[in-house]
């Protein structure tokens, strides 16, 4: 039998809370406020990533988070580390990704007394978080781990903060140790008030703690859309002619369900659009799955299922959905599923089981749809026809649509792909196939640059066998570029392609027609690969279509060797998204 080691201090608290929850990674930039929670998390085995920002391993954990349904966990050091992450924890809130971030603290003693970083840190951080929890006594550190976890997990799933002072942190002999010697060996009045004051304080830190035990992880149901709910969805979508299915990211909040929710989809036969985390949910090329023209699918659809998917500017505001059509949408959230427009049917529970659910109602109905699914395909190939007449080559370097088509033959068909940028990265949504269920990652609905670095360190330690290529704009690339040196550090193999079109092209394509001046927009063709070469991982350069084979090679065999790779393709400019909108 496996001995648990005895509890050390109070760092070694959260990490034995961590392991009952089978945390395998946490992300982390180190400080003196958080060092016993990561000495005791690898101590008990857990894998200790050290990045360069702390936004990226706020990134990572959603990433984590998102690909195993397990909460992912960063811990950062109080004041500047903590504030640091606070774009990515939005970014998490927005996603409805479970995270749960360690943040350290002053000791209690001496909060606001001036002490080093000491903040207030909760009025920064709560409005980002479904829980911040400060703690306050030792024997409340692992219980606090198994909140966290269930709240994070719980209901609408989002992102937890636990503040742990240092003072909770490190062993009772040394703690005490420090506050008999803060509280001198004076005989004043003033000492001896001073010393019973900070005993008592000492006290009721510690008090308890000895027969405190590590929370076990707790069961969190899944929430359950009503009978009646999923009864007259199915009825809905039999009487419809025109039904269509738009499922987004919440639909697979709990990953591991993704292959069950794959075949009930499938087995469905509706029509389908796939956005964000569900991308990739039917595999690569599946004959329900519609990619172009949804609108237009919309506007024609009689019965529309929004299944993990709000009525926000990315459906305008639901006016993408025919007044007449029966509206039914399946959220975790009420306040999502009512989103600017009341659906006619709304299922309040997880989109995914509510999916599932369907299968069997709407089976014994007997219903198919062909010929809608024949028109929609229709228009889906004079797309593709479209779009292949704009991959021919226009300028001096590479047409983006004819690189990402290149890519799309060349990816494994373990490729995990993350998605950070503007233009390029639209493109590829376009033009690359998610070959699997979670196979995509961007950034969601917050719409942050800078997601990429941190979210393919988290792909890559939870899926090994996978090849993480991270799909990059230029200017995206900046903000982690830095992470390459993790990479290297931590031999973890990711392929970023950066769409080098020497700019922040979605912004100053509105910007130069609006406002006739293409100021703040524009970047050089900086050698990207060769900051990444820098780091130690392998840098390669594209120039032209000619090169683009050999160099896919080249960056696939070194991955697959352990090595890191960036590709700095260069783009000519083209008008493949003119007309789309980035506000
Ligand atoms: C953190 C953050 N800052 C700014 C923006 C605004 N923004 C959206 S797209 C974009 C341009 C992205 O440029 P790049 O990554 O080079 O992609 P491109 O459009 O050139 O393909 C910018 C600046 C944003 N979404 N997020
Ligand atoms: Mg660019």
């Amino acid at each position: 039998m496996k001995m648990e080691p005895l509890i050390s201090h109070g760092g070694d608290r959260v990490a034995a809370a961590l392991t009952a929850q089978g945390v395998r990674f946490v992300f982390t930039l180190c400080g003196g406020h958080i060092s016993p929670i990561l000495t005791a998390s690898k101590a008990r085995g857990i894998r200790i990533i050290d990045v360069r920002d702390e936004a990226t391993a706020v990134f990572a954990a959603d990433a984590v988070a998102r690909l195993t349904g397990v909460p992912g966990v960063a811990a950062v050091t109080a004041g500047p580390g903590l504030t640091n992450t606070i774009t990515a924890l939005k970014n998490a809130q927005q996603a409805q990704s479970p995270v749960v971030l360690f943040a350290g603290a002053a000791p209690t003693a001496l909060q606001g007394r001036g002490a080093l970083q000491d903040i207030d840190q909760r009025p920064l951080v709560a409005p980002h978080v479904k829980l911040y929890r400060k703690i306050r006594r030792v024997r409340d550190l692992g219980p606090a781990v198994g909140e966290a976890f269930a709240v994070a997990r719980a209901g609408v799933p989002g992102p937890v903060c636990i503040e742990c002072p240092v003072d909770l942190l490190y062993d009772e002999t040394s703690i005490r140790q420090w506050y008999a010697e803060a509280a001198g060996k004076g005989s004043g009045i003033a000492d001896r008030l001073l010393r019973y004051y900070l005993n008592r304080h000492v006290e009721k830190m510690f008090a308890g703690s000895a027969g405190a035990t590590p929370a076990a992880a707790r069961e969190v149901p899944p929430p359950a859309a009503s009978d009646a709910s999923v009864a007259s969805a199915a009825a809905a979508l039999a009487a419809a002619e025109r039904p269509l299915l738009v499922i987004g990211s919440q639909a697979l909040s709990i990953a591991p369900e993704a292959a069950r929710i794959a075949a009930a989809v499938a087995q469905l036969g509706v029509p389908v659009y796939l956005s964000g985390m569900a991308r990739g949910l039917l595999g690569r090329d599946h004959p329900l799955q519609m990619r172009h023209q949804r609108r237009s699918a919309l506007r024609e659809s009689d019965c529309v299922v929004l299944a993990g998917v709000p009525c926000d500017f990315r459906l305008d505001y639901g006016r993408h959905v025919r007044r007449s059509a029966k509206l039914i949408a399946a959220n975790r959230s009420a306040a999502d599923a009512r989103l600017n427009r009341r659906p006619d049917i709304a299922a309040i529970g997880d989109a995914g089981l509510f999916l599932e659910r369907l299968v069997a109602p709407l089976a014994q109905t007997g219903r198919r749809w062909t010929s809608w699914i024949e028109e929609l395909r229709t228009r889906e190939l004079t797309r593709e026809a479209e779009i292949e007449e704009q991959a021919r080559p226009q300028g001096k370097f590479l047409n983006p649509v004819a690189f990402l088509r290149a890519l799309e033959r060349t990816a494994g068909e373990n490729a995990l792909l993350v998605a950070d940028g503007g233009d390029f990265v639209a493109t590829a949504s376009y033009i690359l196939h998610p070959r699997t269920p979670l196979s995509w990652l961007d950034p969601g609905v917050f719409g942050t640059l800078g997601v990429g670095a941190g979210f393919a360190l988290g792909a890559a330690l939870c899926h090994p066998e996978s090849e993480v290529w991270i799909i990059y704009g230029d200017g995206a690339c900046g903000y982690g570029l830095i992470e390459f040196d993790t990479y290297v550090r931590h031999g973890i193999p990711v392929i970023a392609v950066v769409g080098n079109d020497a700019g922040w092209t979605q912004i100053a394509r509105e910007q130069v027609k609006m406002l006739h001046d293409d100021v703040a927009t524009v970047l050089a063709r900086t050698a990207y690969h060769e900051v990444a070469a820098g780091f130690g991982a392998e840098g390669i350069l594209v120039k032209s279509a000619a090169e683009v084979p050999a160099a896919l090679a080249r960056a696939r065999a070194a991955a697959k060797a352990g090595k890191p790779v960036l590709v700095n393709v260069w783009l000519d400019k083209t008008d493949f998204r003119d007309g789309s909108i980035s506000m």
